[in-house]
């Protein structure tokens, strides 16, 4: 796939979270809703490395990217976040508990780690070669069953892809605070090999995320990608404790702005179009515009 193609699947994420953030606030969606605003390019960097027939993905609360990106029905996921039954989990497990052939989720923080990494072993012990791959936050990262779950994944030489999206704060809770060092040191001290990316890079993403992957594939290991990246958008709806200036920094590193650099301007127009109006069709269907 071309840059061209990156930027419109994260364009298609983008729009349709910054339109969930709309039904919300006119009371159409109940419940919450995380939005992955620029981490755009880390579900997609990696999501486009993965076999969907083989390979699984284990997200978290902030999944809409990960489901999109990995081959999810938009439609199907809109109907599930608005909660009717022809939602892919019929309306019960909203933005958050998603389920749909290899993709699958959960708000618990950490609580897919050790999932995925059940789903790693029966991937080894199946002869297809897939990859188990999960996403976590650096807040989860905090969590303990995550320890067990990569102690367990490097004992066993499991093929486990830990994904950590570093957004540098969870909730209200910036890094420092939670973490006693580097997240990177937490796989590395179970003897995971461990790389460090600019997620906002959806290239080195993806370039890092298939050669993890390759190797993965050869022989059975976990791996761990670390993710710089930044929320451009609130924790959930409207709840950002940030300052300023802080935000406006990761403005400064949007991924789309990024890629957009890198286009020609005809070529970005025929994307916006082409993505707005595969929303506005969306919409329109819901009687939601
Ligand atoms: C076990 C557990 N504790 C607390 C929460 C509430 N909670 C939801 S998201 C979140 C912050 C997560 O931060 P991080 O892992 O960095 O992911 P991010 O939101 O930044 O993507 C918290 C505390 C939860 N869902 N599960
Ligand atoms: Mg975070």
């Amino acid at each position: 796939m071309g840059l061209d193609g990156f930027y419109a699947q994260m364009l298609r994420i983008r729009l349709f979270e910054e339109a969930l953030l709309k039904l919300f606030s006119r009371g159409i969606l109940r419940g919450t809703v995380h939005t992955c605003l620029g981490q755009e390019a880390c579900a997609v960097g990696v999501a486009g490395a993965l076999d969907p027939r083989r390979d699984t993905v284990c997200s978290n609360h902030r999944g809409h990217g990960h489901f999109l990106a990995f081959g999810g029905d938009m439609k199907g996921l809109l109907d599930e976040i608005i909660g009717r039954d022809s939602g892919i989990c019929a309306g019960k497990g909203g933005s958050q508990h998603l389920h749909s052939k290899n993709f699958y989720s959960n708000g618990v923080l950490g609580g897919m780690v050790p999932v995925a990494t059940g789903i790693a072993l029966a991937q080894k012990r199946s002869d297809q070669q897939g990859i188990s791959v999960v996403f976590a936050g650096d807040g989860a990262m905090a969590e303990g069953v995550i320890y067990e779950a990569i102690n367990i994944a490097a004992l066993w030489s499991l093929p486990l892809l830990l994904v950590i999206e570093n957004n540098h704060i969870a909730q209200t809770t910036p890094e420092i605070l939670a973490h006693a060092s580097p997240i990177e040191n937490i796989p590395v001290a179970f003897g995971v090999c461990t790389e460090k990316v600019d997620g906002n890079d959806v290239l080195a993403v993806r370039s890092t995320t298939d050669r993890l992957i390759e190797e993965m594939r050869v022989v059975p290991s976990p791996r761990c990608l670390v993710l710089d990246t930044c929320r451009l958008g609130p924790h959930s709806k409207s709840d950002d404790t940030r300052a300023k200036d802080e935000i406006a920094r990761c403005h400064e590193r949007d991924p789309l702005k990024k890629v957009e650099a890198q286009l020609p301007a005809a070529t970005i127009a025929n994307t916006q179009a082409r993505c707005n109006g595969e929303l506005q069709d969306l919409l329109a269907e819901f009687s939601l515009t």
